[in-house]
């Protein structure tokens, strides 16, 4: 946090365990598979990653929650940090938060969505890797989903697939809209 630039203009993070594609879907966004690092080792993200998009606009990558091979003092630090990031971030426009579909939302995901919830955090839920799921498991998750989703006002729901370029148009909007772009 207390490396962070001034706190001036507009952000946007992105949120969510390890491996569910934050980087991915930088790099998808930005069209350059370079930019953010994307590892197929887990936990590699310790830092607040801030990549400028316009003048006094950013999207900021944030490391994966619930990774259990960081210790637990580690996740803790983290724990906190977000949790300032969240409550005293004042151009904290909105949140992206990534799940991998494949599973259930776990505790660690039900927990931020509902803490970003008080925060009155505009959140869009991105039910991410579309394209490992079977038509009928795809179906069954989307409703168990968007169920949740439901009971949360600040929250909406889109389904992708970073790797295929699908479903991205939405998360595009939701990040122009909420950078004032
Ligand atoms: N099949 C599939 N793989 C994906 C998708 N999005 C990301 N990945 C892969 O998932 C792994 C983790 O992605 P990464 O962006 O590093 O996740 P992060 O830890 O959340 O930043 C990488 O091997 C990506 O290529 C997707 O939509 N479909
Ligand atoms: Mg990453």
């Amino acid at each position: 946090m207390s490396h962070l630039t001034e706190d001036e203009g507009y952000e946007v993070a992105i949120m969510g365990r390890s491996n569910v594609g934050k980087s991915s879907l930088i790099n998808a966004l930005a069209n350059n598979k370079k930019l953010a690092r994307s590892s197929q080792k887990p936990g590699c993200t310790a830092y607040f990653n801030c990549y400028q998009v316009a003048e006094n606009r950013r999207l900021i990558d944030l490391p994966g929650y619930g990774f259990a091979r960081r210790s637990k003092q580690m996740q803790r630090h983290w724990e906190s940090e977000f949790e300032q990031y969240i409550q005293s971030r004042n151009t904290l426009s909105a949140v992206i938060v990534i799940v991998d579909t494949r599973h259930m939302l776990k505790v660690s995901d039900v927990a931020l969505l509902e803490f970003l919830n008080e925060c009155q955090i505009p959140t869009l839920l991105v039910g991410n890797k579309l394209d490992l799921l079977t038509q009928q498991s795809k179906h069954q998750r989307k409703i168990q989903i968007t169920g949740f989703v439901s009971q949360l006002s600040n929250t909406v729901v889109e389904f992708t697939s970073v790797k295929k370029k699908f479903g991205l148009s939405t998360v595009v909007d939701f990040v122009k809209m909420h950078l004032c772009m």
